[in-house]
């Protein structure tokens, strides 16, 4: 009985002081993201995206993906990405500046990516995104490193 107190308590703590690891968004038909802002913490060893199309469009009109890069360069890589085309995921490939993306996928479908969170430094200002042509402007959110 003991034992199973302080396994409790031992859970507890841990889940008090569990770090954030994980991006969850849901894209729509509508062209939006779930959320404006997003929040990881920044002694993740590894970080994932999780993205979700709740909508019924397919992929080559309304498709979505996540990409995240640096605010500073973000619009620079969503122009680049569009000229790669959507069998590159309109992501420019092997970029610096890309930290991490997803695939493009259409209603219904969902996709997750993984990527080391050494690359996400606290204090840094980041964009999480979406590169298919013309949703940028309107689908993107800061991605916060605490
Ligand atoms: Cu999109």
């Amino acid at each position: 009985m003991r034992i199973a107190l302080s396994l409790l308590a031992l859970l507890a703590a841990g889940s008090a002081s569990a770090a954030n690891c994980v991006i969850d968004l849901k894209g729509d038909d509508m062209m939006k993201f779930d959320q404006q802002s997003v929040t990881v913490s920044s002694t993740c060893e590894e970080i994932t995206i999780n993205l979700q199309h709740v909508g019924k469009l397919p992929a080559q009109t309304m498709g979505h993906n996540v990409v995240i890069a640096p605010t500073a360069s973000f619009q620079a890589v969503a122009q680049d990405g569009m000229k790669a085309g959507l069998e590159n995921n309109y992501v420019p490939a092997n970029d610096a500046r890309v930290i991490a993306n997803t695939k493009v996928i259409g209603g219904g479908e969902s996709t997750s990516v993984t990527f080391p969170g050494s690359k996400l430094k606290a204090g840094e200002a980041y964009t999480f995104f979406c590169s298919f042509p013309g949703h940028w402007a309107i689908m993107k959110g800061a991605v916060v490193v605490e």
